[in-house]
């Protein structure tokens, strides 16, 4: 029998009790499966005992996988790096996902990290296995940066895979309910991924090196086969799309909500959409969309100022940002926006006219949603990464460095801000999260004082952001702490 194979998913720092399915490594598992291993998923976010099994399955794995995304992922996957190495020094540790692969070489110096994977897994790894199994050399291998007795090397890449070969999630390997939310206004929400990458080339964004800012996505009639066979299974109500942008393609969009209509599937949908695609809609596109199901769209418009949004090549405009406000009003589509701050070439006139920006939506449609004004996050692997370092980002040389790297210690690394100027923009990301966001907000406090506390503090929030008064801001102080420290 062949060996198994541990797939590892850290805590994030940010986990819900009920948080998304875990796609990552679910797609590592099928293909290990199709290759005769034995995958052992822990998800530790919701899996208390997840040492127990770590330490019950590690006498017969051959390796384990990791998956990590820059921040706290690290720190946690680092940990259970190293308790995996306490219990059998022996077993090969492989990193993946968005971080190690846009830092390849710093992350295999790390001593519990043994081979990177560099982008997608699911071809490579049953391919790792069995050159692990034989013993042989990992020079054939593409897309790895590994260590040798001779130091780090690193192989070079292979093309994206073909998403159509793998038609389904193996959905049986977890325990779906765990993962069933309640949001898009029906419970039993689950999450898929149908595309891969983003068009776009926001600088920003991991998509310009991880995907080459190629999108990729199944077939229209994959997609809905998914849908129903979750809907049939599992009693799901409402499907979330979590990929970057699953309106990349109109045709398989239309495809695949006409399908929908025609089969007379019940489902609630949700999904993200860039602003210039969603205003190009026609009415009776737009009329399909929310025929077929969709209640929830997240638009990502960043910036009030159009210098702005062109200096971060969004590839928007703001009249595209206004039409896509009254499109999804008039079809009564719930929207969240999102808003960041921060970056190096932006003036306190283009955070006003984020503000203001912010104002006009609500304005025109006094529901729509804000979730903040986000300061900059650097991230590695995106283009803005450079300029970054140009302005001064204190740049993490460890790994073990990028695991306290987080939204809330990335803005005290921006060079070109001051603590004042930092502050003030963390502050004005709760402001603004408190006082347009209440929904998800409340959604996420279950205990009734810390609403009532909420609801106390969103009333301080509307306050400032009225009269623009954003000076001695004691109380958005003690939330920041309090966040931070809950944080980790
Ligand atoms: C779901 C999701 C989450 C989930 C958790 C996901 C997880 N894996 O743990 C939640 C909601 C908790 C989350 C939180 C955050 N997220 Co997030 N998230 C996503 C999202 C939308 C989908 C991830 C996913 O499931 N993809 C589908 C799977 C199949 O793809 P994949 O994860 O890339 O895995 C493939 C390869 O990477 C590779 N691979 C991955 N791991 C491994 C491991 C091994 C061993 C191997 C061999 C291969 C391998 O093979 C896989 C199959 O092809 C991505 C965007 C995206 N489209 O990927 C952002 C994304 C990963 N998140 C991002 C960010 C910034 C965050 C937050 C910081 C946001 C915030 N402001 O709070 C927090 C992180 C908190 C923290 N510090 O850790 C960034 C990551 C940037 C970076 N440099 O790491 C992304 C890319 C979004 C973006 N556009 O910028 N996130
Ligand atoms: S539109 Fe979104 S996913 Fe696409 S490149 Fe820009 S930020 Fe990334």
């Amino acid at each position: 029998m062949k060996k198994k194979v541990i797939l590892i998913l850290p805590k994030t720092g940010v986990d819900p009790d009920r948080p998304h399915a875990p796609h990552t490594i679910m797609a590592l598992a099928g293909s290990l499966l199709d290759a005769g291993y034995q995958p052992v998923l822990i998800d530790s976010r919701i899996t208390p005992n997840y040492r127990d099994i770590i330490k019950d399955n590690i006498d017969d794995t051959l390796c384990v996988g990791i998956t990590a995304m820059t921040g706290y992922q690290i720190k946690h996957g680092l940990e259970e790096a190293k308790y995996v190495r306490s219990l059998n020094p022996n077993v090969h540790i492989i990193w993946g996902g968005v971080h190690p692969s846009s830092m390849p070489e710093q992350t295999a110096k790390n001593r519990y990290v043994d081979i990177v994977v560099k982008g997608e897994g699911e071809a490579i790894l049953p391919r790792i296995c069995q050159h692990l199994e034989k013993g042989e050399s990992l020079k054939d291998v593409p897309s790895i940066t590994y260590k040798t007795k001779e130091g780090i090397k690193s192989n070079p890449g292979t093309a994206f895979m073909d998403l159509n070969k793998i038609k389904r999630e193996p959905w049986h390997l977890i325990d779906v309910k765990k993962y069933m939310r309640k949001e898009l206004g029906v419970d039993k929400v689950l999450t898929l991924v149908t595309s891969k990458g983003c068009p776009g080339r926001c600088t920003f964004c991991y998509n310009y090196q991880f995907n080459k800012s190629q999108w990729r996505g199944k077939k229209a009639e994959y997609v809905v086969d998914e849908i129903e066979y979750l809907t049939k299974e599992y009693g799901a109500k409402g499907i979330y799309f979590i990929e970057d942008n699953f309106f990349a393609d109109k045709e398989r969009v239309r495809e695949i909500c006409e399908t929908i209509i025609k089969k007379g599937i019940n489902i609630s949908m949700g999904a993200s959409c860039r602003v210039d695609t969603m205003s190009r809609y026609e009415d009776e596109f737009m009329a399909m969309l929310k025929k077929a199901g969709f209640k929830f769209i997240l638009c990502g418009v960043e910036s009030g100022s159009q210098k702005i949004l062109n200096s971060i090549k969004k590839g928007i405009t703001i009249e595209q940002i206004l039409i896509t406000t009254k499109k999804l009003r008039d079809y009564n589509i719930t929207t969240v926006f999102t808003f960041m701050s921060g970056f190096p070439n932006e003036t306190k006139e283009d955070l006003y006219m984020t503000m203001d920006l912010i104002d006009k939506i609500r304005e025109i449609n006094p529901k729509a949603n804000i979730s903040g004004i986000f300061p900059y996050t650097v991230y590695p692997g995106a283009e803005m990464y450079n300029i970054a370092l140009q302005y001064g980002f204190e740049e993490p040389k460890k790994l073990e460095d990028w695991g306290s790297h987080t939204f809330f210690t990335s803005s005290e690394k921006l060079g070109w801000l001051s603590k004042k100027q930092r502050h003030s923009l963390q502050y004005l990301s709760f402001i603004a999260r408190f006082a347009f966001y209440q929904e998800a907000v409340e959604r996420s406090f279950e205990n009734p004082l810390i609403r009532m506390a909420y609801r106390i503090m969103r009333r301080f929030a509307l306050f400032r952001w009225k009269h623009r008064f954003f000076r001695f801001q004691v109380e958005w102080w003690l939330v920041y702490k309090t966040f931070r420290w809950m944080a980790g």
